[in-house]
């Protein structure tokens, strides 16, 4: 970041900061940011869009920029922060206002979050849910104030909350496709014989729930293939180091480790070479996501294989609300990002414009 670009977010957040304590919202603590100059001067004031919801989705009405909410899960990776830079990015770019919030990996937490985006009048929420189930009346919530809510990343339970009714779509990828490729190229390596430990991201969060899915029911179909212990490292790099440790203690005889994200595989890399084991000879690795430590581990011969999950949702979601803004019919309710998928034909090629 440059010294211009550096004094204008500097000036921003200030603002920022003076404008929640001017509302009063001063619970949670909100990082503000703003598209450069001209979008740092016309900072304070902020409107209301659309009219309450009254059964349907709110409306957004067309303008040349808005305020938006981005509520994040939790910032203690890189796939998160790549996700919050491109936000930002974007937000920049067009000269919109951006106000993020951070869950630090509470969906309680998170909730209040959403409740202090409302208190704001953002024009529009984009949500990262935690979990499922718990971040359903936050959904609600908006919806009720007249807040359009996209969802990104991640969802909310189907059964309580649907895009195109509740929330205007959800922007991710196909998880259960994530967890099947992954399994499949595992099958492949091993000729369909491996001793699997799983490592679980965040327990209720749509990522973990259906890669979990994804890659156990294509392992069903395979005989030679046992999962022996199955838990969370939520999706975190330490808690994943210390999992593998405990893990490769009671089941020594592991041969392949399917880890929800890269982070997590990383850490388990780094104990079972503390445990005296070979990742990607003794013990062959596979994991999700696609960041730039997972790469290098793979250009290493220490990671087999990831499948991508691609964090640079600003210019789609952007795109989305603008979208929706001028026809909501044009919409759909649910859009899914295409994957790619790395291994050591590829994992150097990408390497450079990894985050
Ligand atoms: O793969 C993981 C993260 O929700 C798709 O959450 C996302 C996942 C991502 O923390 O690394």
């Amino acid at each position: 970041m440059n010294h211009k670009r550096l004094m204008t977010s500097a000036v921003a957040f200030l603002m920022g900061a003076s404008f929640l304590t001017a509302c009063g919202t001063d619970t949670a603590t909100p990082t503000v940011t703003t598209g450069g100059a001209t979008g740092a001067a016309t900072v304070a004031a902020t409107s209301a869009t659309g009219g309450a919801a009254t059964g349907g989705l709110p409306k957004l009405a067309k303008k040349d920029t808005y305020t938006v909410g981005f509520s994040q899960t939790v910032s203690d990776n890189p796939w998160r922060l790549a996700e919050t830079k491109s936000m930002q990015d974007e937000a920049a770019k067009r000269g919109w206002k951006i106000v993020v919030t951070d869950a630090g990996g509470s969906a309680a937490k998170q909730v209040a979050d959403v409740d202090t985006l409302i208190a704001q009048k953002v024009d529009a929420i984009f949500l990262a849910p935690q979990e499922e189930k718990p971040l359903v009346p936050a959904v609600m919530k908006a919806k009720a104030a007249g807040i359009p809510v996209i969802l990104l990343d991640r969802t909310v339970d189907q059964t309580q909350a649907q895009g195109g009714r509740d929330y205007v779509t959800f922007i991710g990828s196909d998880f259960v496709e994530e967890g099947k490729r992954t399994a499949e190229w595992l099958i492949k390596k091993t000729g369909g014989k491996a001793t699997i430990i799983e490592l679980e991201g965040a327990t209720g969060a749509s990522a973990a729930t259906d890669r979990k899915t994804g890659f156990d029911t294509a392992i069903k179909a395979e005989a030679g293939m046992k999962i022996v212990a199955s838990q969370t490292g939520e999706f975190n790099r330490d808690k994943g180091r210390q999992l593998m440790q405990t893990l490769l203690t009671a089941h020594p005889d592991v041969t392949a480790v399917y880890a929800h994200n890269d982070e997590m595989a990383v850490g388990a890399i780094t104990a079972l070479e503390a445990g005296g084991k070979k990742p990607g000879t003794d013990v062959i690795v596979v994991s999700v996501d696609g960041e730039k430590d997972g790469l290098q581990a793979i250009v290493d011969g220490k990671l087999g294989a990831t499948t991508e999950c691609n964090p640079r949702f600003g210019p789609k979601a952007f795109d989305t609300l603008v979208a929706y803004a001028n026809n909501p019919a044009s919409v759909p309710a649910k859009i899914i990002n295409p994957d790619k998928f790395y291994d050591e034909t590829n994992a150097k090629d990408n390497l450079a414009g990894a985050y």
